[in-house]
């Protein structure tokens, strides 16, 4: 491994912030993503701690944020994906994935969304959202459509949507009432048993049952158990060496011969799932989900290569921001979860020297002082700062 690279704090600022002022033509496309790519770029800058914005500014957003994307009507408060539609009530619905992104927006914004959204009618969507019965019992769907002056559930279920029922059941604060106020709430124990049932023989996790196990909904399987203060055991042994065995390496006399997947830049990447190239996002996925389990899994991987692949292979030195892989553009969901995991590795950095491995080998004692990045929660995936402000401003 040669020096790690500079980590080009300068340079990711004005990446973040040139997504905040103008999307490129390239992402028309994901206007229904609007909300998600605004929480990339703020909780970016806020890891960064280059969040600059004015009192006068935090409001202006915030506003634009309720003002565009928030839905109320007499039975429940949600966010919609995109406001291209607010004109044609028959297309404008509440979307679960819009509301979470909302909401963590509000939170970095510092606006205390508990003075203006009734949590109970938030609950209430989510309610409506959850799969009653069949074999996705205890999952969600990510919308709702109305027929006949009905609304009914559409769209496919899945572990993400799971993830993000949880963060948003815990964001208004259902997890702190007693059982009696909480008068909306979701059935706890069919979700967790629809995120246990997905556990495969590997010990990864899949979308649906029985298919091939992915990492991103690994994360998302736990993330889920963790917001609803599940109590990780020894039946997730298998899990932690699935996760830990997503951690590229490449020794070269293993691979002499030809093997597909073989690329010597992947070295300390993840996969999200056997035999693929690795890829920035996962850095994420895997050492975010090791960390839920218990913070000392980190020692685990290989966190040296794991920070020389981000640093030295995927950041772009001259426009800021990081890729998917060595050979794609920058974008800001890659430079967010590049940027999460640096600062969550820093935050464990104590824990994971006291348990055997190194992350300040790769640091000679030459290099100037390193980057301090905000801390990270790593259930919420928000800064330490926005976790804050919801402990102490958020109340229900
Ligand atoms: C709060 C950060 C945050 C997220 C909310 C949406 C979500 C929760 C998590 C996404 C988790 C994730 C990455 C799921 C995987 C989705 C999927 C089907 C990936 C497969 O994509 P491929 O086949 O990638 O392009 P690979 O690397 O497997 O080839």
């Amino acid at each position: 491994m040669s020096q790690l690279a500079t980590f080009e704090v300068d340079k990711h600022e004005k990446f973040f912030n040139r997504f905040l002022l103008l999307l490129p033509s390239k992402l028309q496309s994901e206007d229904s993503n609007r909300l998600a790519l605004i929480y990339f770029s703020l909780h970016g800058l806020g890891l960064l701690k280059r969040l600059n914005f004015s009192k006068e500014e935090l409001i202006k957003y915030s506003q634009f944020i309720y003002n565009d994307f928030l839905i109320e009507n007499e039975e429940f408060v949600a966010f919609r994906a995109t406001s291209a539609f607010k004109q044609t009530p028959e297309y404008d619905f509440g979307n679960l994935s819009a509301t979470l992104f909302a909401l963590l927006n509000l939170l970095i914004l510092e606006s205390d969304y508990s003075s203006k959204l009734n949590n109970h009618k938030v609950m209430k969507f989510l309610s409506m959202l959850q799969v009653k019965e069949g074999e996705h019992k205890g999952s969600f769907v990510p919308t709702l459509r109305e027929v006949n002056g009905k609304f009914e559930q559409y769209g496919e279920s899945d572990l993400r949507l799971c993830y993000i029922a949880a963060s948003i059941r815990h964001l208004m604060r259902y997890d702190s009432l007693s059982p009696s106020e909480r008068i909306n709430d979701i059935d706890t124990s069919a979700l967790t048993e629809f995120v246990l049932n997905r556990i495969n023989f590997s010990g990864g996790l899949s979308a649906i049952s029985d298919v091939e196990s992915h990492l991103g909904f690994t994360y998302c399987g736990i993330g889920c158990l963790r917001l609803l203060n599940y109590k990780f055991g020894p039946e997730f042994d298998d899990t932690i060496s699935w996760l830990v065995h997503r951690q590229v390496d490449y020794p070269a006399e293993l691979y002499n011969f030809d093997y597909e997947y073989h690329q010597e830049e992947d070295i300390g990447s993840f996969n999200g799932r056997d035999n693929k190239f690795g890829d920035t996002c996962y850095s994420w996925w895997c050492t975010g989900s090791l960390a839920l389990i218990e913070p000392k899994n980190l020692s685990l991987v290989d966190l040296d290569r794991a920070k020389y692949y981000l640093l030295n292979t995927t950041q772009n030195q001259l426009l800021g921001g990081f890729s998917k892989d060595p050979d794609s553009n920058p974008d800001p969901y890659h430079s967010f979860l590049a940027i999460a995991s640096l600062a969550l590795w820093q935050q464990y950095e104590d824990i994971i020297i006291e348990n055997g491995a190194t992350t300040r080998h790769a640091e000679s004692s030459s290099d100037p002082e390193p980057f301090k990045f905000d801390g990270i929660d790593e259930a919420l995936v928000i800064t330490k700062k926005s976790k804050e402000f919801f402990q102490h401003t958020i109340h229900y």
